[in-house]
């Protein structure tokens, strides 16, 4: 396999209306989760991605575990667990644009894994695993399970790419920071962004923040930065790339696990940073232009279209 994940999924509600959620009637049920985008944005592009998950055994988890399946992901060790409900991501959207996230998911179906029972026969056949800080904030247990695959991952000579995926909603800055900085050691790829560098370092200098990165045994820290692309640690300095103008961006959720799945599939073309970014940044700039979390995550081909390198006859 090319690469496996770990991570909770969700039925993610999105309004018809704007304003507060507890004015709102009626929701569009869709699926969402960070892990569970990278996964359906790397089987897009044609890579062969597993993801390792519990949902809850009720018509939910039924659903999104065949949504997955037939989006090609590998669905062998995703469980549905009976006495638990599958996690639910209410969204609010107010006139502004702006929105705010109201999360349903606990119990989460996923403290039913242990750093014991991770499937590591499995595990085993991917060329990279990729984890999220998203997983690890949702349940303590969850940060032992990442440091198991991690420690796990580092001794098999397994690639690591890591997003750190901070969500204030799910847990506090300093938690994030005391365990996330315990994750970097074994980190092969760093994907984030420059806010949760400076959380993660808690410093905004970018001397000091440089000067923390190079402590770690990274082959690689990218820089997501929305619309303004991307960065990668090039020989100690940010080496920028730019990105692609959107007319219009209807919903931003997803664009960074769409940029980690068009990084990550360029990584095992064997592509250049430079090359890696730009193909990152294009599906970024797809995914921001349709609503949902993964629904702009794109073909292949659509990508190779959007970058000029393919012409789509569409009529
Ligand atoms: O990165 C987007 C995801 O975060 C979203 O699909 C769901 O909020 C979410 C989560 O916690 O994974």
């Amino acid at each position: 396999m090319d690469i496996i994940t770990i991570g909770d999924g969700m039925i993610t509600f999105d309004p018809s209306t704007k304003g507060p959620l507890r004015f709102v009637n009626t929701f569009e049920r869709k699926i969402g989760g960070a892990e569970l985008n990278v996964m359906l944005g790397c089987a897009r592009l044609g890579l062969d991605a597993g993801w390792i998950s519990r949902l809850g055994k009720d018509e939910f988890g039924r659903h999104i575990i065949n949504t997955v399946r037939g989006e090609g992901v590998d669905i062998s060790e995703v469980h549905l667990m009976p006495g638990y409900a599958t996690s639910l991501n209410f969204k609010e959207v107010q006139e502004t644009g702006d929105g705010r996230t109201f999360y349903y998911r606990l119990p989460s179906p996923t403290e039913t894994l242990s750093p014991e029972s991770l499937p590591f026969e499995y595990m085993s056949r991917a060329k990279i695993i990729h984890l999220t800080g998203v997983f690890c904030a949702i349940l303590e247990q969850n940060r032992a399970i990442t440091l198991r695959a991690l420690v796990w991952a580092k001794e098999k000579g397994i690639v690591v790419s890591f997003d750190p995926n901070i969500r204030l909603r799910l847990w506090s800055a300093e938690e994030a920071r005391e365990t996330l900085l315990t994750y970097l050691p074994y980190v092969d790829h760093l994907l984030t962004s420059r806010d949760e560098l400076e959380l993660l370092f808690d410093s905004k200098n970018e001397d000091e923040l440089l000067k923390k990165l190079s402590s770690y045994q990274f082959k690689s820290v990218v820089m997501k930065d929305a619309d303004k692309g991307s960065y990668a640690l090039v020989d100690g300095a940010w080496k920028h790339v730019p990105g692609y103008p959107v007319t219009k961006v209807v919903d931003t959720v997803g664009a960074g696990d769409g940029f980690d799945s068009g990084y990550l599939y360029g990584l095992l073309q064997g592509w250049s940073i430079e090359e890696r970014l730009t193909f990152a940044n294009a599906i970024g700039a797809m995914v921001v232009q349709v609503n949902g979390d993964n629904e702009g995550l794109p073909y292949l081909e659509e990508v190779e279209q959007f970058l000029g390198k393919r012409e789509i006859i569409v009529r």
